[in-house]
């Protein structure tokens, strides 16, 4: 046997009992590399006389096809292996449950389910929802709601003022939901009543107080509204509120610009123990504020006082959030915090309703 049918013999057995890819690359790298042992074969050509390399030449040219070939049909082969392999030993659990979807995963900011929760309660009793701009002229946020220019109550709200336009005009961030009820009162016959949920605006930061805040405000105008009324609106409210079949409340004098008389409004609870209970107890909360509507606010939204009456209150979203669901810092409400929301968030199905129960 020649020698070319030698090494052709070995490198054909080697390719055959390469078993991976890095095996039959290295039966390549020892025959077809640099110094491979074919390659070493070529270089002899050049000290050959030309009968020699005509027929040495062709030999050992056929070699190297016939082993170049041999290595890419095993490499192909060891590569179809290797994937039959991975499939058999892959399988797929057609079993496993699917990733649920983000209706379920998702969570409903408590600020937003309180809202959900008290639209819940005034639209049974018959309101329904207005809302309006943040950014608000001086007259809707101050002189039509009875503020005199200068009125020390206009610094009370530390209100954020924007540069003035072409105008001359300060335009403001909303202190307070009440610019809505005046532009409602404006645009809209009574009987009126309506609730405002919405962002409101001060210039005031700390673990209680955050500069941008919740506010929902309320506002019944017809020709007989009454103090009455408004005690048994602000009952029944607070009894759906709270999830009690009872409450005391106790409705103390004060001062708003804008009604007259004026209120404050406590509802009795049991602040002994680690979280607050309503209905029950002799601890006193404050919880809102309201009165009957100032003569001078109907007639700037364009009502006769002689004609028409209403009341309004006004309560703040956050604070009232953190007591009814044990939240112990504000600042968390705003942080964008996934795990907060993840433990605090309500389950974006469980609408509230006063028949299938506000937050169970
Ligand atoms: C509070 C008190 C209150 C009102 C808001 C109101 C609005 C109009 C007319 C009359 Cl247009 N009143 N709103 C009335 C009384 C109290 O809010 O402590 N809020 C957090």
């Amino acid at each position: 046997m020649s020698e070319l049918e030698t090494l052709e013999r070995t490198l054909l057995a080697d390719i055959d009992a390469a078993g991976d890819e890095g095996s039959i690359e290295a039966v390549r790298v020892g025959a077809l590399g640099k110094k491979g042992s074919i390659s070493e074969l070529l270089k002899t050509l050049g000290t050959m006389t030309p009968e020699e390399r005509q027929t040495r030449g062709a030999q050992i040219n056929a070699l190297k096809t016939t082993v170049a070939d041999a290595i890419t049909a095993r490499k192909s082969a060891l590569k179809d292996r290797a994937i039959a392999e991975r499939l058999a030993r892959e399988t797929v659990d057609i079993s496993l449950p699917v990733r649920s979807s983000p209706v379920e995963r998702g969570r409903i900011h408590p600020i937003s389910q309180i809202v959900d929760e008290i639209t819940a309660i005034f639209g049974d009793m018959g309101f329904s929802i207005a809302e309006g701009p943040d950014i608000e002229t001086d007259y809707y946020n101050f002189t039509a709601l009875n503020f005199p220019e200068g009125h020390p109550a206009r610094e009370m709200h530390d209100t954020f003022f924007f540069n003035e336009d072409e105008k001359g005009e300060r335009k403001v961030l909303r202190t307070h939901t009440s610019p809505v009820q005046i532009r409602t009162m404006e645009a809209q016959d009574p009987p009126i009543r309506i609730i405002i949920p919405g962002k409101t605006y001060r210039q005031d930061s700390d673990a209680t107080h955050s500069p941008m805040f919740h506010q929902v405000e309320g506002l019944v105008v017809d020709k007989s509204a009454n103090v009455a009324n408004m005690r048994w609106v602000l009952e029944e409210f607070c009894k759906a509120f709270f999830e009690v079949d009872q409450v005391t409340m106790r409705f103390r004098p004060s001062f708003f610009p804008f009604t007259e008389p004026s209120f404050e409004v406590d509802i009795q609870c049991d602040r002994s123990g680690p979280i607050v209970k309503f209905g029950e107890g002799t601890d006193w909360m404050e919880i809102l504020g309201c009165g009957m509507v100032h003569p001078n606010v109907l007639r700037s939204g364009g009502l006769d006082p002689d004609e028409y009456q209403g009341f309004a209150w006004g309560m703040g979203l956050d604070r009232i959030a953190m007591l009814k669901y044990g939240m112990p810092d504000l600042r968390d409400f705003f942080n964008a915090d996934v795990r907060w929301m993840n433990h605090y968030g309500f389950r974006p199905l469980d609408m509230p309703t006063l028949f299938g129960g506000l937050s169970a």
